[in-house]
């Protein structure tokens, strides 16, 4: 089917929602025959749009295809600019090396890359980040912020915020941050987020953002069973992921508008209503060895402050966080 007849079709039945189309009506408005609008629901039923026909009636699109490629995520997505430029890829070692590459040779903010499937998919300091084929919402985001390079952990919460807003608004479930970039569902993790940056000494060039959200999965592999869960684990439901990426792209947008109009305080207030780490007692493993105290909360820039029990005080710029059960 030619792309615009395909674009103009789906925006008739994204737009009649739950009502009928009848045949006659879209002949009329694609101007063509009866004969090639059936050809064209035969041409989206073949690739996995669950058209709905009725006698008399007519046809009404039921569900689209689960697949995250820029046709589906760009039909009715509500954002100005993120996730208009859309490199979607069947495989990649990871949408971080892509959207690295993307980013050096110019590509605009809001560029997104994403993946059905990363085959070297990966977290802070090279570690493995799974990400098996067709169920999850694997993406890289490329920002460009007029900040320097040491505001930049203030995008990973703002970030985290996003998601953690979409995930509320899909599930229903209230997920935690633990500081600064896991999000969790009944203490388990459910969405990886890795900043990565191309900067100046004093100007932030880029900010690649990775984000793994863990949506269909059912099981996960033995290493990491009992620390990872999935929307569809934590719900007993499967989610359509286009419209997941919708609405993180839409809630990512207003954070990141926002944040270049007011700085950060706001954000920080959004993400301390989901903050867990906050005045719990915990060991944050840095490069340098591990720190274990009360975390007070995050200053203005995005560090995280700790007491130690011998009252000093501590940032911490990086870590990994152990929350200790009181
Ligand atoms: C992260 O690292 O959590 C950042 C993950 C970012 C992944 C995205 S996907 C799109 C983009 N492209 C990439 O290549 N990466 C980004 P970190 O805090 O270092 O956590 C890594 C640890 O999480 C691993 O050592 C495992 O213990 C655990 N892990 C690995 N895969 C997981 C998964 N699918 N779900 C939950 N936990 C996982």
């Amino acid at each position: 089917m030619q792309s615009e007849t395909r674009k103009q079709l789906l925006k008739l039945f994204t737009e009649a929602g739950d009502t009928f189309l009848s045949g006659q009506k879209i002949s009329e408005q694609l101007g063509c025959s009866r004969t090639a609008v059936w050809k064209h629901i035969e041409d989206l039923r073949r690739e996995g749009f669950e058209v709905e026909a009725v006698r008399r009636l007519g046809y009404r699109l039921k569900q689209m295809p689960d697949k995250l490629n820029a046709n589906e995520l760009q039909l009715g997505l509500k954002t100005k600019r993120f996730g208009w430029n859309v490199y979607d890829q069947e495989s990649v070692p990871s949408t971080q090396q892509l959207a690295h590459q993307l980013a050096h040779e110019g590509a605009e903010e809001g560029t997104i890359v994403i993946a059905e499937e990363q085959t070297a998919g990966r977290g802070r300091l090279n570690r493995i980040w799974h990400s098996p084929k067709g169920t999850g919402i694997w993406m890289s985001v490329i920002l460009r912020p007029s900040i320097p390079p040491q505001q930049a952990p203030q995008l990973t919460l703002l970030v985290a915020v996003a998601v953690a807003q979409t995930i509320q608004e899909v599930t229903n479930i209230v997920p935690d941050i633990k500081w600064p970039n896991d999000i969790l569902l009944n203490g388990k993790k459910v969405v990886g987020i890795l900043t990565e940056l191309q900067a100046d000494p004093d100007q932030v060039q880029a900010v690649i953002v990775g984000i793994g959200i863990n949506v269909n999965q059912k099981q996960f592999p033995n290493d990491i069973a009992s620390l990872a869960t999935s929307l569809a684990i934590e719900t007993g439901r499967t989610f359509h992921r286009p419209k997941i990426v919708q609405t993180l792209l839409q809630k990512l947008e207003q954070l990141y508008e926002q944040y270049l109009q007011h700085g950060f305080l706001p954000i920080k207030l959004l993400w301390e209503a989901y903050a867990i780490t906050i005045g719990q007692q915990i060991v944050a493993r840095t490069l340098n060895g591990a720190v274990r105290g009360t975390a007070l909360g995050i200053t203005d820039s995005g560090t995280l402050k700790l007491q130690t029990e011998d009252g000093a005080i501590h940032y911490i710029y990086s870590a990994d966080i152990e929350i200790k059960k009181q």
